[in-house]
């Protein structure tokens, strides 16, 4: 059976994970196809015909090819998409307005808050350590992953799910 919907990835890489969980939520045929970050040629995220799907040479890229190969990137926004294609019932993504609400606000919490901060800790410390480097700046990531993750181990100590009763695009 031809594959529903493709997900370009990189082994190892979490942005794609994300959405690799879900189509599996989903119960969607899909396939994975391999991306070398930072790099051209034909297996590269940085090719020319991977900046056509998206500009930014970054994995996810979904392409679905049941709504005429639309494809579309940013985690956040393929989670939404999948949710309201795939599950238009709004199980996902929010029955209702205020519901759509506040998992688009966690959602956005995530993207804008909680992953900066890790890749910032993650980059200085892991990937790019700067020697001499002022110990403040990983201080300052430290402390605010710490309260980040207090908060979320402090909401989860109270509930099952991120958000609302049940499983969302947001955990
Ligand atoms: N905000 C984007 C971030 C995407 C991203 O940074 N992806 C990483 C892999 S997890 C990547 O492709 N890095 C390669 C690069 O930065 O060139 C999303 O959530 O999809």
């Amino acid at each position: 059976m031809a594959p529903q919907v493709t997900l370009f990835s990189n082994a190892g890489a979490s942005n794609p994970a994300k959405i690799a969980i879900f189509l599996e939520e989903l119960n969607i045929n899909y396939e994975v196809i391999q991306r070398s970050l930072r790099k051209g040629g034909p297996d590269g995220a940085q090719s020319v015909q991977f900046l056509e799907l998206n500009p930014m040479g970054k994995v996810p890229v979904i392409v679905d090819h049941t709504n005429k190969g639309f494809s579309v990137w940013e985690s956040a926004v393929i989670l939404i998409y999948l949710a309201e294609r795939f599950s238009p019932d709004g199980k996902y993504s929010g029955k209702t307005l205020e519901e759509r609400a506040v998992v688009s606000q966690w959602l956005l919490f995530d993207a804008s808050q909680l992953t900066p901060n890790f890749y910032e800790l993650h980059w200085y410390k892991r990937r790019h350590p700067v020697k001499d480097l002022d110990p403040s700046i990983n201080e300052h990531y430290e402390t605010e992953i710490y309260d980040l993750w207090s908060m979320l181990e402090h909401r989860l100590e109270r509930q099952d799910w991120m958000v609302l009763d049940r499983m969302t695009i947001v955990g």
